[in-house]
């Protein structure tokens, strides 16, 4: 019986993979290449350092770690001054409605998120007190598709890997998920979330009882 449900933050509670882009986009720019959309759909879910060598990588540059740092940093102050405008109109449809359906439940939530940046993106949505437990990059050693993430999430939740649902929009997610032992919603594309066990496109008309009654 599912008794708690596991939300990713960029691509299902908010959309800031946009603000990713350009800001590893400038990054890049600088360092004389460039980073196509396509390109930096393979970054979702991906962690900050992870991100940088295969933009690295993407671009031909060798750098040392010194300056990957260096260059990592200048990335997410720029991504801040993007995201720190975000206000609660930036939640991503349905996702409030549908948690005022989960709030009619006993089913806890938790955040599962690889970013460091989470909790400031939470507080500025609004949204942070929705949560019963926050897992965030600042908590974790490896990111998705390691399942360390959700499994953490569910210990803090005092539940096990079979009690609990994650919510995902990206591949390495759906996998982190999966390899965590527990069942997985995908937002977004079916043809792309392959391994997710449903697919929807977003949270607008998700019937809680109905999507629980899949995994009973
Ligand atoms: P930060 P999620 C991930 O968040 C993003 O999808 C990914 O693009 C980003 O590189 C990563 O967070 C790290 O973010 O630089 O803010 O620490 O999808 O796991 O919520
Ligand atoms: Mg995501």
């Amino acid at each position: 019986m599912i008794k708690g449900f596991l939300f990713d933050l960029d691509g299902v509670i908010v959309e800031t993979a946009i603000f990713h882009y350009q800001a590893w986009r400038k990054m890049a720019n600088d360092l004389g290449f460039d980073i196509s959309e396509e390109f930096n759909e393979g970054l979702k879910g991906i962690s900050r350092m992870d991100s940088l060598n295969l933009i690295l990588e993407h671009g031909n540059i060798v750098l040392t770690e010194s300056e990957k740092i260096d260059w990592a940093t200048k990335k997410n102050e720029h991504y801040l001054t993007l995201v720190s405008k975000m206000t609660a109109n930036d939640i991503l449809p349905g996702v409030k409605e549908f948690f005022t359906q989960i709030k009619q439940t006993d089913i806890k939530i938790a955040l599962g998120s690889v970013s460091k940046n989470a909790k400031m993106i939470l507080e500025g949505v609004g949204l942070i007190i929705e949560f019963d437990a926050i897992i965030d990059g600042t908590k974790i050693t490896k990111g998705k598709p390691d399942p360390e993430v959700f499994l953490k999430g569910a210990v803090e939740l005092g539940l096990s890997p079979e009690e609990c649902l994650v919510f995902e929009d990206a591949v390495a997610g759906v996998e982190a998920g999966k390899n965590a032992g527990m069942k997985v919603v995908g937002i977004g594309n079916a043809e792309v979330l392959t391994k997710a066990d449903i697919v929807f496109g977003g949270f607008e008309g998700i019937e809680l009882t109905q999507l629980l009654s899949n995994f009973q």
